[in-house]
């Protein structure tokens, strides 16, 4: 198989682990699982941050246990793991000496982030930190069209230092990257330098003094992988809500990205939105993913007892069955040199190659460009063979015997689809 060249910014971290894990879990966790209805309720609400504290002090998540959520993760096959320290709301998840807006002082009054970090490393588990660079709370951050207060007339009117805001973020960060060890991945949310609301405008690289931000991340951390929304135009790049239609390339050069998706339609708890995906839609998705020389970033948004949902569990156990069987089609995997079949995905790992069947079809899969390639086919979950022929042994072509054109390669499945959720036929090539 031809080795991939990337586009990479040689001063970042080696991206070699993130592109071999394939699979991590997005936590949104915040003050906004209170009021449990999305994780933009302050500025969807237009709630002024002096109402919104009401939050911190309720806060008290009396069930929330860091190590289960890590071995849940582990079970589901989740290699690494990134939550959010601070979301757009300004709460900082940690005990941050910048300010009192933080989850130690609140009545849970315990570091969330050390209890975090802690439990999935020792599970295994890689460790990132979303970090939000919007904050609706702090008051130098500048009022724009995005914040809770843009239709505050008064508040809009006072004059903020948007400097001081940014020496804010940069202290923050410096205090998550030099207070809970070796951090893997940086996740900053969001940039939006576009945005024009005429009395305001976005913010982005050059508001965060983001190429500052970056070589002091760089060199507290020198091995850190981050995504791209810094609006540096660099790092892994992260579409979210939607299944890109193919591999993601620069001038021929493949980027690493990663598909964030959620399992309902929010990414914080959010108590009443019922659009749940079904498990084996967000197993095709992780499959499609990977297909697509691509990671998973699947998202769960904890309930303010600090405790998973039970329709998201249900889903992690799916996952974690699936998983149990077919992890190898994943891992180190990636899009193949071959062409898949109608309904299906291929995944390929050097000399073996995944055919994921999304629509179980009556006896035969007929595989292009392999005839005189294959050398062994069996079932994932089982390890049963597949029969395979690559022509017909006599010259006539009976009424019951597939064509077999010339190049392809025909395998012989069972009528009846294996009772799991997405089948995966193991192609080990000579
Ligand atoms: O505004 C955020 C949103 O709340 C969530 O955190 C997602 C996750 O990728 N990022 C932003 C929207 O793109």
């Amino acid at each position: 198989m031809t080795e991939r060249v990337y586009d990479w910014p040689d001063h970042y971290g080696d991206f070699q682990w993130f592109i071999e894990d394939r699979f991590g879990l997005f936590i949104h966790w915040g003050l906004y699982a209170l009021p449990a209805r999305h994780e933009w309720v302050m500025t969807k609400e237009k709630i002024h941050p002096e109402q919104y504290k009401k939050y911190m002090d309720r806060f008290n998540p009396d069930l929330f246990n860091a190590r289960e959520w890590a071995v849940n993760a582990k079970k589901a096959g989740m290699k690494y793991a990134v939550l959010t320290t601070k979301h757009h709301e300004g709460f900082a998840m940690w005990d941050s000496d910048a300010t009192d807006y933080k989850v130690t002082n609140s009545p849970y009054g315990k570091d969330i982030v050390r209890e975090f970090a802690d439990a999935f490393r020792a599970e295994g588990i890689k460790i990132g930190f979303y970090h939000s660079l919007i904050d609706w709370h702090h008051p130098e951050f500048t009022i724009d069209g995005l914040h809770s207060l843009r239709e505050n007339e008064e508040e809009k009117a006072k004059k903020r230092e948007f400097d001081q805001y940014v020496q804010y973020l940069h202290q923050q960060v410096h205090e998550l990257l030099t207070s809970y060890g070796k951090i893997d991945y940086l996740w900053f949310d969001f940039s939006y330098p576009d945005r024009d609301w005429d009395w305001s405008k976005g913010k982005g690289a050059k508001d965060w003094k983001a190429e500052e931000l970056e070589a002091l991340i760089l060199k507290l951390q020198p091995h850190i992988i981050l995504n791209n929304r810094l609006d540096l135009n660099r790092g892994v790049y992260t579409p979210e809500q939607y299944q890109p239609k193919r591999s993601i390339k620069k001038d021929g050069l493949d980027i690493v990205w990663e598909a964030c998706q959620t399992l309902n339609g929010s990414w914080g708890y959010d108590r009443d939105e019922l659009h749940w995906k079904s498990p084996e839609m967000v197993i095709k998705m992780l499959i499609d993913t990977v297909s697509k020389n691509g990671n998973l970033l699947l998202n769960i948004g904890p309930t303010a007892r600090g405790e998973w949902d039970l329709k998201s569990m249900e889903i992690m156990e799916r996952i974690s069955e699936w998983m149990k069987y077919h992890e190898s089609s994943i891992y180190g995997a990636g899009e193949s040199e071959f062409p898949s079949p109608p309904d299906c995905r291929l995944t390929q790992k050097d000399q073996t190659i995944y055919l994921h069947i999304f629509s179980w079809p009556f006896r035969t899969i007929h595989l292009s460009e392999l005839a005189g390639k294959i050398e062994y086919v069996q079932f994932l979950h089982d390890h049963s063979e597949v029969k395979f022929y690559e022509y017909m042994e006599s010259d006539i072509h009976h009424h019951n015997v597939p064509v077999v054109e010339d190049g392809e390669v025909v395998l012989e499945i069972p009528v009846i689809k294996p009772d799991v959720l997405v089948p995966v036929i193991e192609i080990k090539l000579k």
